[in-house]
């Protein structure tokens, strides 16, 4: 069985609560659920967690060179200024889905260059919520990971 991380950064655990107009309604909860539900019907053993802390992001990535085959990670914040969860990401060996429920790319200027980008396997923004279950599809149809 393929083993799935799922890791979230700050403020992710105030999604469906404030700024709905960006985000959406759905609350990570509900994300997370939904994640649950999907990893079942595709035999992916997924841990899921989210941070406001870079170290300890960190740290969840590196834990996953034993414990994950696979990442899909919302860095949220820090996708524009980490250097360090780039850094873990480039010594993680299996696949890495950088996703974002909104589209990056259309945001201000402070919002459009992800550090991140560069270190994963593929990017998904602003698909929503589903962007977490199009990358979970893509984790188990591809090889590597
Ligand atoms: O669209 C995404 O998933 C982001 O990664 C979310 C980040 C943002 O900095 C990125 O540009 C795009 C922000 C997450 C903060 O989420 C909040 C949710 C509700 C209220 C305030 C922040």
């Amino acid at each position: 069985m393929k083993r799935l991380m799922i890791l979230n950064g700050p403020n992710l655990n105030l999604l469906g609560v404030r700024e709905p107009h960006i985000y959406g309604t759905t609350t990570l909860a509900q994300i997370r659920e939904s994640c649950e539900q999907h990893a079942k019907k595709l035999s992916l053993e997924l841990s899921f967690h989210q941070s406001n802390h870079e170290g300890e992001i960190v740290d969840w990535i590196q834990s996953a060179r034993q414990t994950a085959d696979a990442i899909i990670i919302n860095p949220a914040g820090y996708s524009f200024t980490s250097i360090a969860i780039l850094d873990a990401i480039k010594a993680f060996e299996g696949l890495v889905v950088e996703v974002h429920i909104s589209n990056i790319h259309a945001r201000d200027e402070h919002h459009r260059h992800s550090k991140i980008s560069s270190a994963a396997t593929g990017v998904i923004a602003g698909l929503g919520p589903y962007g977490y279950i199009a990358a979970m599809d893509a984790v188990a149809q591809m090889k590597k990971g």
